[in-house]
This record gives C-alpha cells, sequence and structure tokens, in this order.
C-alpha cells in the first residue's frame, strides 16, 4: 500500500463518516482516495469546516478535517470557543508546510511556529514523518473522541515523497466537482434577478424570536452567540436548543453539519454580524443542499450583542448575497406573520431574512455551562 491508501485505510478502521477538506498541494494524491471512500465536505474556509463537523457530531457522526497547516491558522478561535469550551472532539489532519524541503517562502513562518502555538493552547499534535510513523493517525483519531477534544496531526511531505506524481490519476480520469460533474466542463447561468426592495423594520430580534416560538417549539434549534440565545432562553428554552456561547459566525455551519446527520429540520437563528463573519457558510449550505435546513437570519443592520455598532448588512442585502452564493429558497420579511408564513414553506434550504430594528431585550444571562447545553442537546438528538 501506498502512504496514501494507508491513511485512508486507517481513517476507515476508525469509522470515520465525514472528511471536510481544503487542499494543499501535498494532498493532491490523497484527497481523490478520500473523495471515492468517505462522504466528503469541500470548504472554502477551514473555520467553517470546524462548525460543520461539530454540528455533525453532535448528531451522532464522526468527522475529520484534511487541510494544509496554514488553515489551522485560521481556525485557532472556533478550537478554542467551540471544540475546547463544549468538549467537542475533532481530529485534524494537517499537511505540514514549511518544514521540508518547502518551496514557498510564505509556509515557513508559521510553519515553524505553529506546534508552539498548539501545545500553547494544550492542543495535542503528533507528528508522522515516514511510513512507520503512519499508526499514529489512527492513536490521534481514538485520543481525540475518547478526550472529546481536538487533536492536530502534522504530517510532513517526507511521507508522500515515495509516491510517483498524480498515482491515482488515471489517464482519461476526470477531476468531478461537488456535483458529480467534470470540472472541466464549467458551463452555468449565474444570472441573478431579484430586487431587494428593504422597508422599514417593525420587529426587534426580540419580537421576530417570540412569533417564531409556535414553529420553533419541539424543533432542533441552532441559536447565534450573545443576546439572541438569552432571548430565545427567555422565549423557549427547549432540550433541542443548542446555544452558541463563543465562535461568531458559525451558528449556520453548526445548523449545516447537523442537518447532514439528522432528518429533522434544523432552524439556525443567525445574526448579519456573524453571517457575513463566515459568508463562506453560504457556499457550503447551497453545496450540500439540504432540504432540512433553514437560516433565520435576524438583520439588524447592527452587532447587538456588543452595543449596536452598524454592520455592512447596512450597504447590502443578506438575501441577494445568499442567493449570490446559490441558495435557491430565499425570502425576505418584516412582521410576524409573515415571518411564520415564510417558515411554513417546504423546500430548503431556506433562507429567511428578517429585517429588523435594533434593540436587546432585558433578560437574564444563560443559566447553564457549554458542556450542560451540549449534553442535553445530543440526548435530545439522540432520541433520549
Ligand atoms: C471573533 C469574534 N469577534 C467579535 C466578537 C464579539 N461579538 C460577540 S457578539 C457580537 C455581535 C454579533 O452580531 P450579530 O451576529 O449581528 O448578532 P446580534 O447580536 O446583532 O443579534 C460580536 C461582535 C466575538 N465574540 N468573536
Amino acid at each position: 500500500m501506498t502512504p496514501e491508501e494507508e491513511t485512508v485505510e486507517l481513517f476507515a478502521q476508525n469509522k470515520i463518516d465525514l472528511v471536510a477538506t481544503l487542499p494543499c498541494d501535498r494532498l493532491k494524491n490523497l484527497l481523490p482516495l478520500v473523495g471515492k471512500r468517505f462522504f466528503e465536505v469541500p470548504l472554502t474556509r477551514e473555520e467553517d469546516g470546524v462548525g460543520i463537523c461539530a454540528g455533525a457530531f453532535l448528531a451522532g457522526a464522526k468527522p475529520l478535517m484534511l487541510i494544509q497547516s496554514t488553515g489551522v491558522g485560521n481556525l485557532l478561535n472556533a478550537l478554542s470557543s467551540l471544540n475546547f469550551t463544549y468538549e467537542l472532539p475533532l481530529p485534524i489532519v494537517a499537511s505540514w508546510r514549511g518544514v521540508y524541503q518547502e518551496g514557498i517562502p510564505a509556509q515557513v513562518y508559521w510553519g515553524t511556529h505553529m506546534k508552539a502555538v498548539l501545545n500553547a493552547l494544550d492542543v495535542t499534535t503528533y507528528e508522522v514523518h515516514t511510513v512507520e510513523d503512519l499508526p499514529v493517525v489512527g492513536q490521534a483519531i481514538q485520543d481525540s473522541f475518547s478526550t472529546n477534544l481536538p487533536v492536530v496531526v502534522l504530517i510532513s511531505p517526507e511521507l508522500w515523497q515515495c509516491t510517483p506524481p498524480d498515482a491515482f490519476q488515471q489517464p482519461g480520469d476526470e477531476r468531478v466537482n461537488f456535483l458529480g460533474e467534470s470540472s472541466k466542463e464549467r458551463s452555468k447561468s449565474a444570472a441573478l434577478s431579484l430586487e431587494a426592495q428593504v422597508e422599514c423594520p417593525v420587529m426587534t430580534r426580540y419580537e421576530a424570536i417570540e412569533a417564531a416560538v409556535p414553529y420553533l417549539r419541539g424543533r432542533t434549534v441552532v441559536c447565534n452567540l450573545g443576546v439572541p440565545c438569552k432571548e430565545l432562553y427567555a422565549l423557549c428554552d427547549q432540550p433541542s436548543n443548542f446555544y452558541m456561547l463563543g465562535s461568531m459566525g458559525l451558528a449556520s455551519s453548526i445548523g449545516l453539519g447537523i442537518s447532514l446527520y439528522h432528518k429533522r429540520e434544523v432552524v439556525v437563528l443567525d445574526g448579519d454580524g456573524s453571517l457575513l463573519m463566515n459568508p463562506n457558510v453560504l457556499c457550503s449550505i447551497a453545496q450540500q443542499a439540504r432540504d432540512n435546513l433553514t437560516v433565520v437570519a435576524l438583520d439588524n443592520g447592527t452587532y447587538g450583542s456588543t452595543g449596536d455598532q452598524c454592520t455592512a448588512s447596512q450597504q447590502l442585502d443578506l438575501e441577494l448575497l445568499a442567493r449570490g452564493f446559490g441558495i435557491e429558497h430565499t425570502s425576505k420579511v418584516y412582521t410576524a406573520e409573515d415571518l411564520l408564513t415564510a417558515l411554513q414553506v417546504p423546500t430548503g434550504p431556506r433562507f429567511i431574512h428578517v429585517v429588523i430594528k435594533p434593540g436587546n431585550a432585558n433578560v437574564p444571562d444563560l443559566p447553564c455551562s457549554a458542556t450542560e447545553i451540549k449534553r442535553r442537546f445530543m440526548a435530545h438528538l439522540r432520541g433520549e
């Protein structure tokens, strides 16, 4: 077996369900094998993958990320505020650039400091340099799922050097995109024929959540960090609510990850500031096309939880943005009645743009810890 085949075998032996990927040149022989054997979620930013993998784990799956070491730098806050805070496992297999026969100067600084940064955050790291080290990959996966913590396996390019270039690319083989089409055929129609007419908002965030409560009751809900969580808790606390305490921008990513392994509908209450921090998730939602996912974008035009500073949603239109990313079922609502009507439309993934006024309700802090939120939520999803 080549090191690539052995690596994939180790993923399979450890019962990995989902591999979230973002390429590295040194992984180009491994990635096609991963795509053939596992459910692959191609990413546009690594942080988004941390949220998707967290959601998949909450819904009972075993995720893994396969990325370049530079991408580890992109996801540090997510690891800290999501995985460490809620105790969520995530094995990250990273192509370790900058340390072995590196030709790209920009890889060197981070590549040589990354391990120290990870160790300072108490992320356990493992190193693979040669085929003799490969069993470490299986060990790392087991450690991550037994400790409920993220781990990083750093794979030196030295490992792959015995594999001939493009070893797994047969003559005539074509790379396919996420739709299963040849990546050479890129013909598509990209016309956007939607005109956004934004009217004056009438509801606050609290009033919008209150209006949605009859629909949210009994459904799986992921709620954006900050005051929205406190408002949802005050209006409709239930075991099927996942309250975010940090990792701004990842509410919809977590919702998407859950929807991949959960048969029933997942409703995400997201915010404009948070969606604009990770618009990449709109791309992932469009690509995965889960009809059981609804994103309710509570757009008050401000970072409400931090004192109502204006967000860029004052200049752009979130519904148009979602359409531009390829989410077809979108709507824009202002009133309680229209929000409830939009929630009843069965097709998904749905993006409901709720234009609201700034303002926070005077509600208490959440009384539960991150791990209590997780345990209660996972027990609900398991049907306990
Ligand atoms: C990476 C990061 N940057 C900044 C913050 C501080 N922060 C917490 S909540 C929040 C505002 C979120 O705004 P939005 O998503 O629009 O939701 P709203 O509170 O307005 O409902 C900010 C900036 C943070 N938690 N994380």
